[in-house]
């Protein structure tokens, strides 16, 4: 009793320091701790003892002691109840003990034990039976690891034991406990069986279940939670201590859903997820929204849409807007129209634009059709501009221009916004007429007659009869010209082979001639009536109707000089028979010796002699400087210093210096003048005069829409009459820009950037052809760029094309069309349209350097005199692509005197000043060359049929204002 109130004394020493922490992994089987009233164990008589302890106010524990020291061969059980195993097989056993000193017990105990022995039995439920050695097996001797004494008592300093052993694995349905004490002083603070597991946890959206640890790490998968998806298949590893490590992969919120901690909630209305990927639910983008919880996408406000490539976060857009301010730009029988973006672009950036072709007539319209022609396409248009081609002459179009953009489709039923403009193509030449019939009527005269040419393609202003003896076809031809369609001739060779051709004029030019008609008349002549052989070439008014006689010239401009009637101004025949001698350009690499070309045609100067104020410009030899030049015994000029860079080549220095061989070769006010070289020093120098207003093109962009037209053609005229001194030297340009035009101070324009063989590599604008040049497409001839052929009529349509820079006032030829469409639209006919405010007389000059024939187009002595005409007319350029074309205006005509060169028939000029109704008087009385009208007096007026005072006055005015014009230009 003694020992045993003793032995309590010690537990509640112990008790009032208690260490019962749990681990949330462990699941206990067994636990006196948290058991509570008497444990059901089993223990031998007179050994084990269950005691109650109060630990605090709260927990009472049911703890069990021994303490048999005084006697020998103790044999004390204590069995515990049965104890199910539930899922584990491994199961651990913890144990809280104290044990006595036996030293510190008094002699009587010598056979006292420091151990007890602990024991188990497993088992399905039934009891085990004595003797328990049968059925138990030790587990462990168990010593104390910390004995108490006396002392330790008296400072109540505690001495617990806590043992935990593992029990082998389990497979019966439960054990038992033993605690075999063989003379020991012990007492069992706490007895708890339980086994580790894994808890149920969530891990990146993936949920893992409990699971019981063994032995090994177990690898686990995991399921995702609600509102998710697997990402990556989830999985845990569960240890032998019952915690969950090495996570591998994930579980993400699905669209719709977005992570709160360890759960996917729903997107808010207003708010969407469209791909598991992303993290977080966003705000429904521009014009749309949603009201429901767990959204993917948002819908589109009404009105607008998505389209089928724009992701969720894209806003809802709408069809655009009509496209605004369509402009037309009329070039016979093509069409330029150009457009404003739409006000509003639906909010995308996808806008493209359509244009739909509609003919009409005067009561409806109907498609064009497959033979027009769009540049670069009808549809899917991204630039605002498109080039309609092969349209009809003279007929009227209707040309919607639609926006749509990557919306547009999912409203079928709604038409693209569109602006649609009307337009009427440009009369053009009246096609082929069909070969006329002859037949001889009365004596001597012949009746010829044909059909209108199909299709007219414009106003059929009048009929040109050409006949000739066949004999005399190459050198003689008479021309009449008629409103009819029919013709009686007279006075024509008796036994002779006669040949008559017709062709039609509308305000486009003629057409082509008739197949020729031939006749043999076997009439007898009158005297004086023959066929007049004028072998000058200067035009004579033989008889009523019969114009012109002039000699065949192949190369003759006629569409230029028959639209100007300038037969009696320029002097054809100068330009195919040029009696003055030629200076030729010598080719500066035809020399042996470079050098000595470069010695032949230029001044060396002294390096000092140059000051270089500053760099103006780089080409690809080198720099261009501004600088003055100081020659002894002449003032100081402003020069432009072309410089080679170090490090050139031979070659390249031969080049370079080639320019100056050449340039030094001609002295012209429109030719940049040399004013030397410096070879003898570095750099290598080309020293020209100074032009302060740089290169024509980008000094018009500079001052665009700043000169009247006259300046502008001032300009032309200096380049044409530059051209025209190069063209008699026999040197072909090949790269005529507006950018190798240099202008000074006084607006005066000179030809510049020379080089023979070039390969153009200074331009920019030059590209690499097929054949291995390389060329300024947009400013070359086409034979040019397809065959190489390189003339002066191909400098001839690059004139054309500097024509057009300058009055467009530097704008780029061909705008952004890439040069394979430049080269296929020149092929198929297409010209540049007239640009803004240019005289249309202009126009039509470029369109002769345009021809594609290179022999039709003029040549630049040609060009020279027509422009200079114009600047000594410049009524001729009042028409603008603004006023009715092909004729100077009305307005022209009721504010000045008109002008004979303006018409092409008395009936024409008669119209011109209000006095139409006599037309068929004048015809009937013969009077239909100027030549007739220009003497004509009161008298003949009377007797033609004027009677009116105030019609003759009028017309007597305008013929005496004819006759000082004529003598003015005669
Ligand atoms: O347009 P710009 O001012 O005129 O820039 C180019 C630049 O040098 C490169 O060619 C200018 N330039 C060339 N030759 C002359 C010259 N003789 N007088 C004035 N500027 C010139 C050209």
């Amino acid at each position: 009793m003694t020992m045993t109130r003793l032995t309590l004394a010690f537990l509640c020493a112990f008790l009032e320091h208690p260490v019962w922490s749990r681990s949330s992994n462990e699941v206990n089987l067994l636990d006196t701790i948290s058991t509570v009233g008497e444990l059901d164990w089993t223990a031998s008589a007179d050994g084990w003892e269950q005691l109650p302890v109060n630990l605090n106010t709260s927990l009472t524990v049911q703890a069990f002691q021994v303490c048999n020291v005084n006697g020998p061969n103790y044999d004390n059980w204590l069995v515990t109840e049965w104890v199910p195993r539930r899922e584990a097989h491994h199961v651990l056993v913890e144990l809280k003990f104290t044990l006595r000193d036996c030293s510190s017990l008094p002699d009587q105990t010598r056979n006292c034990k420091e151990t007890f022995n602990f024991l188990y039995a497993e088992s399905d439920g039934s009891p085990p039976q004595r003797p328990y050695e049968r059925h138990f097996v030790k587990k462990s001797t168990i010593a104390a690891d910390k004995i108490f004494t006396q002392i330790d008592v008296g400072d109540r300093v505690l001495k617990l034991n806590t043992r935990v052993i593992q029990l082998p694995r389990l497979t019966n349905q439960g054990f038992y406990l033993g605690f075999q004490d063989t003379g020991a002083c012990v007492a069992l603070v706490s007895v708890r069986a339980f086994y580790k597991r894994c808890p149920e946890t969530i891990r990146h959206l993936a949920k893992f279940p409990a699971t019981v640890s063994n032995t090994k790490l177990q690898k686990i998968p995991g399921t995702c939670v609600s509102g998710a998806i697997v990402k990556e298949p989830p999985q845990l590893h569960c240890d032998a201590d019952g915690k969950w490590v090495v996570p591998i992969g994930r579980c993400v919120c699905k669209a719709g859903y977005a992570a709160t901690g360890e759960k996917c909630r729903m997107c808010l209305q207003g708010t969407y997820k469209d791909k598991a990927e992303h993290a977080a639910c966003l705000t429904c983008p521009a014009h749309s929204t949603n009201t429901r919880l767990g959204a993917t996408s948002c819908e589109c406000d009404p009105g607008f849409n998505r389209a089928f490539s724009d992701p969720a976060s894209y806003p809802c857009s709408s069809p655009p807007s009509a496209p605004q301010d369509v402009i037309s730009k009329v070039n016979a029988t093509s069409v330029i129209l150009e457009w404003s973006a739409p006000q509003n672009s639906g909010e995308r950036e996808d806008v493209k634009y359509q244009v739909l072709c509609q003919l009409c007539d005067s009561l409806s319209c109907a498609s064009c059709g497959d033979s027009v022609h769009f540049l670069p396409r009808k549809d899917g248009l991204t630039k605002r501009t498109v080039t309609i081609t092969r349209l009809k002459a003279h007929s009227n179009y209707s040309f919607t221009v639609g926006a749509i953009n990557g919306v547009s489709h999912l409203t079928p039923n709604i038409p693209p916004s569109s602006t649609t403009v009307v337009v009427t193509t440009n009369q053009a030449v009246p096609a082929q007429i069909n070969e006329p019939t002859v037949k001889l009527q009365g004596k001597d005269n012949i009746l010829l007659k044909w059909q209108p040419p199909r299709p007219p393609n414009g106003v059929i202003l009048e009929y040109e009869i050409k006949y000739y003896e066949k004999a005399q076809q190459d050198t003689t031809f008479l021309i009449v010209r008629t409103k009819e369609t029919q013709r009686i001739l007279g006075s024509l060779k008796p036994n002779t082979v006669h040949v008559f051709e017709v062709r039609a004029r509308t305000s486009a030019g003629y057409g082509a001639y008739s197949k020729p008609k031939e006749l043999n008349l076997a009439i007898s002549p009158e005297p004086g009536l023959m066929l007049a052989a004028v072998a000058g070439g200067t035009a004579i008014f033989v008889v009523p109707f019969c114009l012109l006689i002039v000699c065949f010239c192949r190369r003759r401009r006629r569409s230029l000089a028959a639209r100007l009637d300038l037969e009696e101004q320029i002097p054809i025949k100068s330009a195919h028979v040029n009696l003055r001698p030629k200076k030729n350009c010598v080719d500066p690499l035809t020399y042996e010796d470079p050098n000595k070309a470069i010695l032949e045609f230029t001044q060396e100067i002294d390096a000092s002699s140059i000051k270089i104020e500053k760099v103006i410009g780089s080409g690809e030899s080198g720099e261009v400087c501004r600088g003055r030049l100081k020659l002894p015994g002449e003032p100081e000029v402003a020069v432009a210093i072309k410089t080679l860079k170090a490090g050139y080549s031979e070659k390249q220095r031969r080049d370079f210096l080639s320019e100056a061989s050449i340039m030094g070769q001609f002295q012209h006010p429109n030719i940049i003048r040399l004013e030397g070289v410096v070879t003898k020093s570095t750099p290598v120098m080309i020293v020209t005069e100074y032009m302060e207003n740089g290169s024509l093109d980008s000094f018009l962009r500079k001052n665009d829409g700043q000169f009247t037209a006259i300046q502008l053609l001032g300009m032309l005229r200096g380049i044409a009459a530059g051209m025209k001194y190069l063209a008699d030297m026999n040197y072909i340009h090949r790269d005529l820009a507006a950018r190798n035009v240099l202008v000074n101070g006084n607006l005066m324009c000179k030809v510049s950037d020379f080089g023979l063989s070039r390969g153009l590599e200074d331009d920019p604008q030059a590209v690499y052809t097929t054949h291995g040049g390389k060329i300024p497409i947009r400013w070359t001839a086409p034979e040019a760029i397809t065959l190489r052929k390189f003339t002066s009529a191909s400098d001839v349509w690059s004139f054309g094309i500097v024509m057009w820079e300058v009055m467009s006032y530097g704008e780029r030829p061909y705008w952004d069309m890439n040069n394979q469409e430049v080269i296929q639209a020149i092929d198929e006919g297409y010209r540049l349209p007239t640009p803004m405010d240019c005289p249309i007389a202009l126009h039509h000059l470029m369109l002769d350097c345009w021809q594609k024939e290179h022999a039709n187009r003029p040549s630049f002595t040609q060009l020279l005199a027509y422009l200079e005409k114009l600047l000594q007319t410049p009524s001729l350029l009042k028409a603008t692509p603004g006023t009715p074309q092909g004729r100077p205006a009305g307005s022209l005509l009721e504010r000045n005197p008109p002008e004979y060169t303006t018409f092409y028939s008395v009936a024409e000029w008669l119209e011109a000043i209000k006095m139409g109704e006599y037309k068929e008087n004048f015809i009937n009385a013969g009077y239909v060359p100027w030549s007739s009208v220009a003497h004509m007096t009161l008298e003949d007026l009377r007797r033609v049929g004027v009677t009116l005072a105030g019609h003759q006055k009028r017309i007597m005015t305008s013929i005496q204002a004819l006759r000082t014009q004529m003598g003015n230009t005669a």
